[in-house]
């Protein structure tokens, strides 16, 4: 671990400087892959989860036509109550103002841990665009709704009250079923568990992810959109949910996890290795592709 981190000092405590410690060639096409779009969120830049090290070697090694940062980029909440911004820290922030220098399309699309950054839609900061919501339209013609997510979590707090109403109606379900059963005891049927039936249905309802899940679906659909692209839950997916392809682009504090959109137009969900292994990514599930 020790060594692995030596390995790494010389461009950890080198600040990326205004120009280009990295070799054009890095561009060219014996460099590595490059990709139509990286989507990436919730690095929480000014906390000490986030995984900035990781973060600069995945940004090296994909670049791209657009980058879409999906929100919590800046930990504004965390860094209100206590100071934090390491080096690495800037090396990020000048990484992605370099990228936009450099012909990139940089889109920031604040979530609820960078909320300040939503007095700014509109305008952008060394050439990166602040947007309420983004649409990216894939090389295949597929319209993206780019959205942090967050503003899910009151739909969702509704359904959890539907849920806690639902939990209540269980109770009653379960008197119910005791009526029931006895009124088919005495017609001579079989025990049938009303309870069971409806037990799946209520644990469903209070299960927070597919909840965010469908909720950021439906909505994608009703805006005309072909899919989704996401993040806030930390947990990377990409699923149809409903004809909707649903994708979250998970985070940079435990997963290490982007969305990518190859040049013809696929979309991937890459893992990175916390600790820089200069290795090819590796697909966070078999098939986690579309
Ligand atoms: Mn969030």
């Amino acid at each position: 671990m020790r060594a692995a981190f030596d390995a790494l000092g010389p461009w950890l405590h080198e600040p990326l400087g205004p120009d280009e410690t990295e070799p054009d060639t890095l561009l060219s096409a014996s460099g590595p892959h490059r990709y139509r779009a990286v989507f990436i969120s919730d690095l929480h830049l000014g906390t000490p989860g986030c995984q900035a090290v990781a973060l600069l070697d995945f940004l090296k090694h994909h670049p791209s036509d657009h980058l879409y940062l999906v929100g919590d980029i800046v930990d504004g909440w965390q860094l209100r109550r206590k100071w934090f911004w390491p080096q690495t820290h800037n090396d990020v922030v000048q990484k992605l103002l370099r990228r936009a220098r450099k012909g990139c399309r940089v889109v920031f699309v604040p979530g609820n841990h960078d909320e300040f950054a939503r007095a700014f839609v509109g305008h952008s900061f060394g050439g990166i665009e602040v947007v309420a919501d983004a649409v990216h339209t894939t090389a295949d013609g597929r319209s993206l709704w780019v959205t942090h997510g967050d503003h899910f979590d009151g739909v969702i707090q509704c359904a959890k009250w539907l849920a806690y109403l639902g939990d209540n109606l269980y109770e009653f379900t379960l008197k119910l079923n005791r009526h029931l059963n006895t009124l088919r005891a005495r017609l001579g049927l079989p025990y049938w568990s009303l309870s069971a039936y409806l037990k799946g249905k209520v644990k469903k309802a209070l299960n927070y992810v597919t909840d965010f899940e469908v909720a950021v679906a439906t909505e994608a659909r009703r805006r005309g959109h072909d899919g989704v692209v996401c993040g806030h839950i930390h947990r990377a997916e990409m699923r149809e949910i409903g004809g909707t392809l649903y994708c979250n682009d998970g985070d940079w504090v435990e997963s290490h996890t982007a969305l990518v959109e190859h040049l013809d137009g696929r979309l991937e969900l890459l893992q990175w290795p916390a600790v820089p292994a200069h290795s090819t990514t590796s697909s966070v599930k078999a098939g986690a592709s579309a």
